[in-house]
């Protein structure tokens, strides 16, 4: 059996994970629409239950661009030589990696990055058995902090992957930022092969995170119970319920978690109010069209060079160059 990489965690970020959780549950809750920042959903069970909802029937993105990647990973990782590095940017279980891990002939070495340490340490247990002979190198980092990768990979080609469409929880402003310092952090040479989900019937995408069997309502109260957990919250998650709307204007699905009363709570020795019906907006997920996201990328600085979609238009699967 080989040894499970050590996990690294990177200067500029290893103070900020944790610390910041208090500083944005305050900020956040102090506003006139209360919100509170998505990344911070991922704690061990916050992402198993990420997982959960890959798997759902009403949540197509997952298989989506699983079938896409299929198609199309052998002409992604064409041209990849040993040495080279593929780094993944919110890698949470590393599944459709091994996709294009599958197709790729040469020794490359394969850098998971996520906030989610329980994620990183699964994703990594896995590939060490099933890749005998692949580098595996986490790293726990919050991909919006990134100033600069370890120095050993400064003379190496790196191929960033950035699939799941995590981009877009990001508001287009914020995504433009983070995918021009990917540019700056991926160096000369750099590439990033990127997954957008797709504008569509907002009956779908309603669907999509108002699932059946409730996985995405556990998933987004437990952002709750976390803050119970780590920051002295008294929140009663019962007390609030799981809210997903399509917002036409901004091309977005936002998910909310909603009290029907009054309420006061504490979270980091602090008092909040919660007025009856009042919300706490804790996640966006913006949709594109192709045209939309290449216009993106490019005020970002890159060059939109291939995309992939499914039959149906569903999602879609860029290369930035
Ligand atoms: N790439 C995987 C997982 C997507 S879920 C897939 O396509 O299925 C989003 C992942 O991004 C989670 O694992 C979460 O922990 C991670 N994540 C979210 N915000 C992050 C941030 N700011 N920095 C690093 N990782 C983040
Ligand atoms: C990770 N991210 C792209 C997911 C999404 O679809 O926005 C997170 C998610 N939220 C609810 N369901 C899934």
């Amino acid at each position: 059996m080989r040894h499970m990489p050590t996990l690294e965690r990177l200067p500029a970020s290893d103070t900020t994970i944790s610390d910041d959780f208090g500083l944005s549950v305050i900020e956040g809750l102090s506003q006139t629409q209360k919100t509170l920042p998505c990344r911070y959903f991922y704690d061990a069970r916050g992402s198993s239950l990420f997982e959960e909802i890959t798997h759902l029937p009403e949540y197509y993105p997952t298989r989506t661009e699983i079938g896409i990647l299929q198609t199309c990973a052998s002409e992604i990782v064409e041209g990849f030589s040993g040495g080279d590095v593929l780094l993944e940017f919110g890698s949470g279980s590393s599944v459709k990696t091994e996709i294009l891990l599958d197709r790729v002939s040469d020794r490359v070495v394969y850098v998971p990055l996520d906030v989610s340490e329980a994620a990183l340490a699964d994703a990594a247990a896995r590939l060490v058995e099933r890749y005998p002979a692949l580098e595996i190198r986490p790293i726990v980092a919050d991909f919006s902090k990134l100033v600069a990768l370890p120095d050993e990979f400064s003379n190496s080609r790196i191929t960033g992957f950035f699939p799941g469409s995590t981009i877009g929880n990001l508001a287009p402003k914020e995504a433009v930022g983070l995918l021009s310092n990917f540019r700056k952090v991926l160096g000369q040479g750099g590439r990033l092969i990127i997954g957008v989900d797709l504008k569509k019937d907002p009956r779908v995408l309603i669907r999509a995170y108002n699932d059946a069997a409730g996985v995405t309502a556990d998933f987004n109260l437990n952002l709750l119970v976390r803050i119970n957990r780590e920051l002295g919250g008294t929140f009663d998650p019962e007390a609030f319920h799981h809210k997903a709307l399509y917002n036409p204007r901004a091309g977005r699905i936002e998910m909310h978690l909603v009290t029907d009363r009054a309420q006061d709570i504490m979270a980091c020795g602090r008092p909040f109010h919660f007025s009856p019906g009042e919300s706490i907006h804790t996640e966006n997920s913006y949709k594109y069209t192709v045209p939309e996201f290449r216009d993106l990328a490019e005020k970002a600085g890159w060059k939109a060079s291939r995309v992939w979609t499914d039959a149906n238009k569903q999602f879609s699967v860029h290369e930035l160059i």
